[in-house]
C-alpha cells in the first residue's frame, strides 16, 4: 500500500455515519467539522486527501471477480459497478473480459432462456411488433462500428469540490467493435406513426431504485430527429463475440459517440412516444447545464442560482486524450528515451491531433497519431521523450478533433460530475544515470 494511504489510514478516527454522509457531501461545513476531529498540521493533510480530486489514474478499489471478467476494479457490489485497469488501454479494442460495468439497479438474471426472449416494439408504431434473436440474427444486414462506450461520470473523482457517484477514475470507458442491425431498420418493420417524438428504449434488469426515487427500471429515450438514429446500432456482438452478460447479454444499444448511459444494455422494449419521456433517468438524472464545457461555477451553485439543463444525450461526448504509459510506478532515467503512448477520441469526429507536454501544459510538442479505425474509436499515438535531466516532471496530453474541438485546461465543474475532459496531467520522476 501507498505510505501516504496507509499513514492516513492509521491515523484515521472512528467516525460517525453522520460526519461520513457529510464528507460525501457538498458542504464546506462538512470538511471543517472533519478537520476538527483531527487536530494539527496532520489533520490539513489528511483532510486534502479526502477532499481532494484523486491523482490516481483508476480508482483505488479491490478487484471483483465477476463470471466472464477478469479481475476488475470494484466500485460497487450490488448493483454491479466495476471499473477497467490503466494497462488494457494499450490496446486499441478493449478485451470484453476487462470491460468495465456499469449497472443502476440490482437485479440481473444469471442467465437468459433466448427461445423466450424477445425485442419488443410497442406504442406509437402502425404494427407493432417482437422479433426473436434469431430474427436479429437472420432477418436483418448485420453491420460493425468500433466505437467508445464512456460512462457519463467517467472521471468523476477529478472534480473538486468533490460530488456525489461512483468516485470513477478514468476507467469507465472501453473501445470495442460492435455488430448487430441498424436501428432504423428494425423501427421501419413496425413503422413509426408521424407523430412520434421520442424513442424510448428498456433492459431487462430491474430492482430497487436509488434512495427516494420511483425508478425500478432504467429507461431512456431519443429525440426522433437526432441525426445518430441513423448511426446507432442494436448490437449482439462485441469484439466478434456475443456480449458479456454484464456488458447487456443479448442485445444492446449503441449510440456512436454519445455517453454510454443511453446504450441500453439487455435491451428488451422499444417504445415510440407521443410526447417527451418525462421518466427519472430522462427529466432529474443525467442531466448537464447548459453552458459553456457543460461546467458552472460552485459558487453559483451553492447560491442556487438556477441552472438551465438539458438531458446528457443532447450532446456528444466531449473531446479527452490520456496518457496510458508511462503510468508514473517506475522510477525512468535520465538522457534515456522512453515512448509516450496514449488514446484519445471524440463524439463529433476524428481525432486529427495530439499535442504531449512534460512540463504540465507550457509547452506543447505534437504526437504522432496511429492508425484510424473510425471517428467513433479510440485513436492511439505515441511520442518519444528524452528527460535531459532527473526530477521530477508532469506529463500532459491533449487532443484536437476535426471539428476544431479541444480540452479545457482550467477544471470544469457540475453537480453530477458529468462530462470531465479537463487536460489530464501525470506526474513522473527521473532518476540519475549513474
Ligand atoms: N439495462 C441497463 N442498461 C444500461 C445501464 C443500466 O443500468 N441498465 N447503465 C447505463 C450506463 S449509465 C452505462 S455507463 C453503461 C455501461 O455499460 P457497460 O456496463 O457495458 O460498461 O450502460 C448503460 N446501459
Ligand atoms: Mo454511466
Amino acid at each position: 500500500m501507498n505510505k501516504d494511504l496507509l499513514d492516513y489510514f492509521l491515523h484515521f478516527p472512528v467516525i460517525s455515519r453522520r460526519e461520513w454522509l457529510k464528507i460525501f457531501g457538498l458542504s464546506t461545513l462538512s470538511t471543517l467539522s472533519l478537520q476538527k476531529s483531527f487536530g494539527g498540521e496532520e489533520a490539513k493533510k489528511i483532510h486534502l486527501d479526502i477532499a481532494h480530486p484523486s491523482p490516481y489514474w483508476t480508482s483505488q478499489n479491490p478487484f471483483a471477480y465477476e463470471p466472464q471478467k477478469l479481475p476488475l476494479i470494484r466500485l460497487n457490489d450490488r448493483p454491479i459497478v466495476l471499473e477497467t485497469p490503466r494497462e488494457f488501454f494499450e490496446f486499441p479494442f478493449t478485451p470484453n473480459a476487462a470491460f468495465y460495468v456499469r449497472y443502476h439497479l440490482d437485479g440481473i438474471p444469471n442467465s437468459v432462456d433466448l427461445s423466450k426472449w424477445r425485442l419488443f416494439l410497442e406504442g406509437n408504431f402502425l404494427f407493432p411488433t417482437s422479433f426473436s434473436y434469431a430474427d436479429l440474427l437472420t432477418r436483418f444486414e448485420p453491420v460493425s462500428i468500433i466505437a467508445v462506450n464512456q460512462c457519463s461520470g467517467n472521471s468523476r473523482s477529478r472534480f473538486y469540490p468533490r460530488v456525489p457517484g461512483a468516485q470513477w477514475g478514468n476507467g469507465a470507458m472501453g473501445n470495442a467493435k460492435w455488430t448487430g442491425v441498424r436501428l432504423m431498420d428494425v423501427l421501419n418493420k413496425a413503422k413509426m406513426k408521424d407523430n412520434t417524438v421520442q424513442i424510448q428504449f428498456q433492459g431487462f434488469d430491474y430492482g430497487r431504485s436509488p434512495e427516494g426515487t420511483p425508478a425500478h427500471s432504467f429507461i431512456k429515450s431519443l429525440d426522433r430527429d437526432d441525426p445518430i438514429l441513423e448511426e446507432t446500432l442494436l448490437a449482439y456482438a462485441m469484439n466478434d463475440e456475443p456480449l458479456p452478460l454484464l456488458n447487456g447479454f443479448p442485445l444492446r444499444l449503441v449510440v456512436p459517440g454519445k455517453f454510454a448511459t443511453y446504450w441500453i444494455k439487455h435491451l428488451t422494449w422499444i417504445r415510440a412516444l407521443e410526447s417527451e419521456d418525462t421518466n427519472f433517468w430522462m427529466k432529474t438524472a443525467y442531466r448537464i447545464p447548459k453552458n459553456r464545457n457543460n461546467s458552472i461555477s460552485f459558487e453559483d451553485y451553492q447560491k442556487g442560482i438556477p441552472i438551465e439543463t438539458v438531458p446528457i444525450g443532447a450532446i456528444q461526448m466531449p473531446v479527452r486524450s490520456f496518457i496510458i504509459q508511462p503510468g508514473g510506478d517506475i522510477k525512468l532515467v535520465e538522457k534515456m528515451t522512453v515512448q509516450v503512448k496514449g488514446i484519445a477520441f471524440s463524439g463529433y469526429g476524428r481525432i486529427v491531433k495530439v499535442e504531449f507536454s512534460s512540463d504540465g501544459g507550457k509547452n506543447w510538442q505534437e504526437a504522432i497519431l496511429e492508425r484510424d479505425l473510425g471517428k467513433y474509436s479510440f485513436r492511439h499515438w505515441h511520442i518519444y521523450w528524452r528527460p535531459q535531466a532527473a526530477g521530477e516532471y508532469i506529463l500532459a496530453s491533449r487532443a484536437w478533433d476535426e471539428k476544431g474541438n479541444t480540452q479545457p485546461a482550467t477544471p470544469i465543474w457540475n453537480p453530477g460530475g458529468y462530462c470531465w475532459n479537463t487536460i489530464e496531467t501525470q506526474k513522473i520522476w527521473v532518476g540519475k544515470n549513474s
